[in-house]
């Protein structure tokens, strides 16, 4: 049962027992699910995929594709929605001691709103309005994150991998969109230079086919599991 409890001035869900969260973070196709889906045979981990299908369908309605055909007017709708289903993610109930989820609620905000604004493709007012969001969520629920996972490509890997799952909504996406969210990622996670880091940072370079990716994810499960602990 969810529980509600203060600490240090927030709202701290699920009675504060300590549990292990992983967020695995990355570029649009470089990996995560896949990464989450080896991941989930292991027992005592609970993998929360990214809820993609909600924002495809929220009451009949699809704000991802709606974005991707106008962004300076669907822009908001649809991370208003990231954020409030990202945050649901984040405060549901744990099952397992260890916790990896796809992406964050940090993620959201410094990767695709900040590309949505910076590309001048997002109103200022409906940037101030989400970061008004993001700033009392974040100053008054408490969101730990023990580990962040970064699944490091190169734009062209991902273009190429884009090109193939052949997502509907996404078959309008340039080389360009998969290049300013690497940069962002890059800036936030390696050089360290943007946005606050909720958690240590595992780079996996993930480039490679699939075979050597799930013996990456093999290597690297003590790191994994070890540091979020
Ligand atoms: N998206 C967005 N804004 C966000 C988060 C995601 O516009 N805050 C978009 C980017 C993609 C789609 O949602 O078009 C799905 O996001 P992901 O890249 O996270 O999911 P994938 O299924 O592409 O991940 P992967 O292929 O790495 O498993």
């Amino acid at each position: 049962m969810l529980t509600t409890r203060m600490c240090a001035g927030k709202l701290v869900r699920n009675g504060g027992d300590k549990k292990a969260v992983i967020c695995i973070e990355g570029n649009i196709a470089s990996g995560k699910t896949t990464c989450l889906e080896y991941f989930s045979k292991t027992s005592n981990i609970e993998v929360l995929t990214e809820p993609v299908s909600k924002w495809r369908n929220v009451r009949g309605h699809n704000p991802l594709a709606l974005m991707y055909q106008d962004p300076k007017r669907w822009g908001i709708t649809l991370q208003t929605y990231v954020q409030l289903t990202m945050l649901d993610r984040h405060l549901s109930s744990v099952s397992a001691p260890v916790r990896m989820m796809e992406r964050s609620i940090f993620s959201a905000k410094y990767i695709f709103v900040e590309n949505l604004f910076r590309s001048g493709k997002m109103p200022e007012v409906d940037f101030a309005v989400l970061s008004e969001w993001f700033d009392w969520i974040t100053t008054n629920i408490s969101i730990p994150v023990d580990l962040i996972v970064y699944l490091q490509t190169s734009p062209q890997t991902c273009y190429e991998r884009l090109k193939q799952r052949c997502r509907e909504e996404e078959k309008v996406i340039p080389l360009e969109y998969l290049e300013s969210i690497h940069h962002l990622y890059e800036d936030w996670l390696i050089k360290q230079t943007s946005f606050p880091l909720p958690a240590p940072v595992l780079v996996i370079p993930a480039d490679h086919d699939l075979q050597n990716m799930l013996h990456q994810y093999e290597e690297n499960r003590d790191k994994i599991l070890a540091g979020s602990c």
